[in-house]
């Protein structure tokens, strides 16, 4: 199983790095590797597992994180009494609103260690194509956190960081006609 001594931090080059599209049909080894990554994120919410091999409380992870510069990411995570559980190959956005929404507490990371403090703007809504893990196409509709968790990790296949989309100059400045998640 996946705990944090394989998740690689801040200053890996591969947190930086543009992932490659995973060929599709998915190998099997590309499959494994997706397989432990929705499995990690589930075992870190569990208190038990959590504590017992002291995992961060994840909701979701990206294939760079491990040091596999390919584009795989697991999401599992709670909205409005809605599950949102995915392991997703070569997701892409293909639409967005204009409008924004942040975190009040602003993001953290599993591959950073330190606090970054400061207002993260996301879009509000985004739509999500991609292929599941079974190589079925799927067309996700986004918002609220989901929305937020699904950026993020589509970042990492950017090489994009949290704290790259802080404003350096006021990192808590209001964002105009941007909804709020506390
Ligand atoms: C997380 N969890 O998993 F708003 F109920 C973070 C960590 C780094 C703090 C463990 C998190 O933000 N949980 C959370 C947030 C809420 C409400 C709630 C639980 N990640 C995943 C990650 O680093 N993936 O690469 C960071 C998140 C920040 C915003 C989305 C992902
Ligand atoms: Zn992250």
């Amino acid at each position: 199983m996946i705990t944090m001594d394989d998740i690689v931090r801040e200053g890996h080059p591969t947190l930086r790095e543009k992932a490659a599209d995973v060929v599709l049909p998915a190998a099997a080894e590309d499959k494994e590797t997706l397989t432990k990554m929705i499995e990690f994120i589930i075992n870190s919410q569990d208190p038990e597992i959590s504590s017992k091999y002291g995992l961060r409380p994840g909701i979701g992870l990206a294939a760079p994180q491990l040091g596999v510069s390919k584009r795989m990411i697991a999401i599992h995570v709670e909205d409005d009494g809605e599950v949102y559980s995915y392991a997703l190959f070569n997701p892409k956005i293909v639409s967005h609103s204009t409008q924004k929404n942040y975190l009040a507490g602003g993001e953290g990371c599993l591959s950073v260690d330190r606090e970054v403090p400061g207002y993260v703007p996301r879009y509000a809504k985004i739509t999500v194509k991609s292929v599941d893990l079974e190589g079925k196409e799927v067309k996700i509709r986004l918002k609220g956190l989901p929305a937020i968790v699904f950026q993020h990790e589509i970042d990492h296949l950017n090489g994009i960081m949290f704290y790259d989309h802080i404003n350096p100059d006021d990192p808590f400045r209001e964002l105009e006609d941007a909804i709020v998640i506390e």
